[in-house]
């Protein structure tokens, strides 16, 4: 007789998944039916396994996902952490438009995080702030090699009441060091020794959650170039941006996309200034790269 336990995934690589049960991680394989069925378990879902005392375990079912996102792969996620450089590599604004639709489209709370102040005195925080506070986004600025200690208290702040939080924006921002900061040393010398024995393989995909001294789950992802816009159709993507769906009720066609409809409520406040005019561009380029994608209804 094998016994039923409840856990959380927290790897899977080559089929075979870690599963945190609260009191002990066991290595787990998938039920053979979940293939058949297009199903695959992924790091953050909470499953039911048998556990054998001979053998491998084995996850008998996926439990009810909150989200999924794709990359990295990974089900649950409670906090996306977009993380900006003040300077190398410059911000790319375009990226962070897209992740916060992104995670507005998940239900995901997004919090920018801008790091490097050391490299700009903190310009880049105070422009990412002024426009994106104003309506409705966490901001938070830290230096994370310049002002480790400084920087982890205020991580540690900011990501109190977030459960699992993913990492995510360009390569080169810091998305390691913010992670090695906030676990400590010893997870950077062994993230430092699987980076060595990993070289060669692509393990982009595999994300992992590695738990915080607070309990919570943090997952690091490798930068990446290519955007995935997941599920986003393009006459819907408007609702993403919290500034237009203040006055849109306002707009002469309900179904207005604030693009060159007249008597436009969006366009108007892009004119007067209350709407930031470059976000505003960024959402008609996304708006027409999504007339190119499958998404282009
Ligand atoms: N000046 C400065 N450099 C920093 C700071 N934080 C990180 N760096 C440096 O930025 C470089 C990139 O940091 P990583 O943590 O590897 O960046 P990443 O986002 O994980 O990059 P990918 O894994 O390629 O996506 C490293 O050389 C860090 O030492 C900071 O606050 N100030
Ligand atoms: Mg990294
Ligand atoms: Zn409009």
């Amino acid at each position: 007789m094998s016994q039923s336990v409840i856990g959380i995934i927290e790897k899977g690589v080559g089929g075979i998944y870690q599963v945190n049960t609260g009191d002990q991680v066991i290595e787990c394989k998938a039920r053979g039916s979940f293939r058949k069925e297009h199903i695959s378990p992924l790091p953050g879902d909470k499953v039911k396994i048998a556990i054998e005392k001979q053998g491998l375990s084995v996850i008998d079912e996926i439990l009810p996902r909150k989200n999924s996102i794709y990359r990295p792969q990974a089900a649950n996620i409670d906090a996306l952490l977009i993380v900006m450089a003040s300077d190398h590599p410059t911000p790319d604004m375009y990226l962070l438009d897209k992740l916060l639709v992104l995670a507005e489209i998940k239900g995901i709370r997004p919090i920018i995080l801008i790091n490097k102040m050391d490299l700009d005195g903190g310009k880049h925080l105070a422009k990412v702030k002024a426009c994106y506070e104003r309506i409705g986004y966490r901001v938070v600025g830290i230096s994370a090699t310049a002002e480790p200690e400084k920087s982890r208290e205020t991580l540690m702040n900011a990501l109190s009441d977030c459960g699992t939080t993913v990492l995510t924006g360009q390569s080169g921002v810091g998305k390691s060091t913010v992670v090695n900061l906030i676990l400590g040393q010893e997870h950077m010398l062994r993230g430092d020794l699987s980076a060595k024995i990993q070289k060669g393989k692509n393990t982009t995909r595999h994300a992992e959650l590695v738990m915080t001294e607070a309990g919570h789950y943090i997952v690091d992802t490798p930068g990446f170039t290519n955007f995935v816009n997941e599920g986003v159709f393009r006459y819907e993507l408007k609702n993403y941006y919290p500034e237009f769906e203040e006055c849109s009720h306002l707009c002469k066609f309900s179904d207005c996309r604030h693009e060159n409809e007249p008597e436009c409520a969006v366009k108007a406040r892009v004119e007067s200034g209350e709407i930031d005019q470059e976000r505003y561009q960024r959402y008609l380029e996304l708006s027409q790269s999504l007339k190119k994608s499958k998404w282009s209804e």
